[in-house]
């Protein structure tokens, strides 16, 4: 069976070892990873969703960050901040400085995104394919009031998120290249080749919506031949970690399973979802979407396989 996954970072990686743990011989995994966190570091391309994704499945994550690398250093971090080589907000790990390297000389010397994320999975070998949302550059950003000046202006997703704790009112999202750019070839291939596509419990707004906004994406998505199912990351009316519920206060979507399933919409009538999961007790009414209620904490990959299996059942695979 071909399964195409459309996930984020954290949550998008946990989930993605359930899809593997449910996984028969022969299953082919393909996950399309949110890019709109990327972001020009000290000069290298930071790829955040496609790291954690990579570095989770590989086995070389830091599990308490959920980010970056185990047993990590920080040496190029302190060199930084003695020379006051701004920003030095974001934390750039030396383990991790090496995976940005190879990223920015590959990109430099006009490979793709797609076949750069292939070489470096090389190394890690996730055991799916990951395959970015776009090969072209589009970047989150925030419009909020700036907490250093209190100017509104748009500041990058990583800036709002890491330096101001997503704590600054976020009144409205921007994916900056987005007009200009193209779906990737192979995520557009994997959405149309799919016996059944999953949504990840991921943040519905800077990772599910970012996907699904990428020029392209939708109407191959409309037009999948298989059925597509989404998983709530609310649960019980909270998001269960990150900055989720200050996402969807911007967008005005209430923090509930419903409110998000209806903000992702029936593929019937335009929207991403033929089915979605919530936990037992969150009960949601989606019209034109079939909802399912199941367990949804991905405490583990064999309680999360369940969740996986489930949605295989509501899309009758
Ligand atoms: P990020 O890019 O690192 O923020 O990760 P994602 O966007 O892929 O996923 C973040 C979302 O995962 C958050 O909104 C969480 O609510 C959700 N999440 C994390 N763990 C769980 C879980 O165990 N169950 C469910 N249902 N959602 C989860
Ligand atoms: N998240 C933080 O909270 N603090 C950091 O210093 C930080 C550095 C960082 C470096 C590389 C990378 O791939 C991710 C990093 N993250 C950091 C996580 C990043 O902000 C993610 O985009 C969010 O977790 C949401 O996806
Ligand atoms: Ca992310």
């Amino acid at each position: 069976m071909k399964v195409t996954v459309l996930v984020g970072g954290v949550g998008g990686a946990r989930f993605l070892q359930g899809v593997k743990a449910a996984a028969g011989p022969g299953d082919e995994i393909r996950a399309v990873v949110n890019v709109g966190d990327d972001i020009w570091m000290h000069g290298l391309r930071v790829c955040p969703d496609l790291d954690t994704c990579m570095y989770t499945l590989g086995e070389g994550i830091d599990p308490e960050r959920g980010w970056g690398r185990a047993k990590e250093t920080w040496s190029v971090r302190e060199e930084l901040e003695a020379y006051g080589a701004d920003p030095t907000w974001f934390g750039l790990g030396d383990r991790d400085v090496a995976t940005h390297l190879v990223r920015t000389r590959m990109l430099r010397a006009g490979y793709p995104l797609s076949q750069v994320t292939a070489a470096l999975c090389a190394r890690w070998q996730p055991g799916v394919d990951l395959v970015p949302a776009s090969d072209d550059r589009i970047e989150t950003h925030v419009v909020v009031d700036d907490p250093t000046d209190g100017a509104r202006r748009a500041i990058h997703f990583q800036e709002w998120w890491v330096r101001h704790r997503a704590v600054p009112r976020a009144y409205s999202f921007v994916s900056i290249g987005r007009d200009q750019a193209t779906a990737c070839p192979d995520a557009l291939a994997a959405v149309a080749d799919a016996d059944v596509v999953l949504v990840a419990p991921s943040n519905p707004v800077v990772s599910v919506h970012t996907i699904v906004d990428v020029p392209g994406m939708r109407p191959a998505l409309s037009a999948a031949p298989g059925k597509i199912v989404g998983v709530s990351p609310i649960v019980d009316g909270h998001a269960v970690r990150g900055m989720a519920e200050a996402c969807l206060a911007a967008v005005d979507v209430p923090v509930s399973a419903e409110g998000v399933g209806r903000f992702h919409g029936a593929r019937s009538t335009g929207g991403l979802l033929d089915g979605w999961l919530v936990a037992p007790g969150d009960g949601a009414e989606v019209p034109g979407v079939e909802v399912r209620e199941v367990p949804l904490m991905m405490t583990d990959s064999e309680t999360t396989a369940a969740m996986v299996r489930a949605a295989y059942e509501v899309a009758g695979v």
